[in-house]
């Protein structure tokens, strides 16, 4: 079995860095989650750095978090799915300030539809682009009809519930209601993205296999279909296609996040050959198909790309 990010952990919590950094996250959610029903619209701006569309609440989510977690002591650059380069937060990271890669609003392509969308986080020990081996710690706040926050800081993932709390320090309560989630060993439910025409032959015929053993629950926002997988087991993908051979998801700020919350709950994240922590990035904005959940799953699905 491949080493997973469960094997190189640390005791969770045992960093305060990485402790302010999910409390200033956890501190812009309820703010973030007011504004959504003001910013359901495109924005002026023009495309992302991947070329997407540009929702208000994008902008409005980046700004907040880029000036939340530039401020915590020990944060040495801010990278967003938004923003073409890095922001200097002023410390050294290749000293032992951390480099945080952050998609501000996950799924905003749902903010028209009322379904669920998130904030994903990563806490990188190098400056970015880094692979996946280089992060200390990942997670993400999920705005659905509860605001949650899943969290793989050390050893193991906690599901917690974020509420808003003006008498509490950071202005929310974050209780810790699942301490130790894992995957269950039973998968039950599956979620691919893409067009069914633009998905490879091999791709398709691994996924007749799984239609006939899972239940589909696809929502279109990453963080909302993975959130599902972890608590029910079973596997998400955005495949590689067609037209487009490295998926849609961003390596940073997506991809190995996710990648690292499922291995450290015990399943497996692989781009369809390799394991997703162990790619080299090159750029900040890097695609990667993106294939996670119960190991068995993803191991299945290796090998039904590799008799391609
Ligand atoms: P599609 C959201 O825009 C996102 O980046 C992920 O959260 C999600 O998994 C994917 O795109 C949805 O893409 O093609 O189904 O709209």
């Amino acid at each position: 079995m491949a080493p997973t990010a469960r094997d190189d952990a640390v005791s969770p919590g045992s960093d305060p860095v990485v402790e302010a950094i999910f409390d200033a996250i956890a501190a812009t959610a309820p703010t973030i989650r007011a504004e959504l029903p003001h910013r359901r619209v495109e924005s002026d701006a023009a495309e992302n750095p991947s070329g997407e569309t540009v929702m208000a609440g994008d902008l409005y989510a980046d700004e907040l978090l880029a000036e939340a977690l530039s401020a915590v002591e020990g944060v040495g650059s801010y990278v967003s799915e938004e923003r073409q380069e890095a922001l200097d937060a002023g410390e050294d990271v290749s000293e032992d300030a951390y480099a945080v890669a952050v998609d501000p609003l996950d799924g905003s392509s749902n903010l028209r539809s009322n379904n669920v969308m998130g904030t994903v986080v990563g806490i990188y020990d190098a400056p970015l682009p880094a692979s996946g081996q280089h992060l200390v710690a990942a997670g993400y706040v999920l705005f659905g009809p509860i605001t949650t926050a899943v969290i793989a800081d050390g050893d193991g993932v906690r599901e917690e519930v974020v509420e808003p709390d003006p008498d509490a320090e950071h202005g929310v309560t974050r209780s810790v209601v699942v301490p130790d989630l894992e995957l269950p060993a039973e998968p039950t439910v599956y979620g691919f993205g893409g067009r069914v025409p633009d998905w490879t032959d091999p791709f398709r015929e691994y996924v007749r296999e799984i239609e006939d053993e899972l239940k589909l629950r696809y929502g279109g926002s990453m963080v909302g279909d993975v959130n599902q997988v972890l608590t029910y087991g079973g596997i998400f993908a955005y495949p590689a296609l067609r037209d487009a051979p490295d998926g849609k998801l961003r390596l940073l700020f997506e991809a190995n996040p996710i990648a690292y919350v499922i291995e450290q709950a015990g399943g497996a994240a692989s781009d369809g050959a390799s394991r997703i922590l162990e790619i080299d990035a090159e750029g900040l904005h890097d695609r990667v198909p993106l294939y996670v959940g119960n190991t068995e799953l993803v191991d299945r699905l290796e090998t039904s790309l590799a008799d391609d």
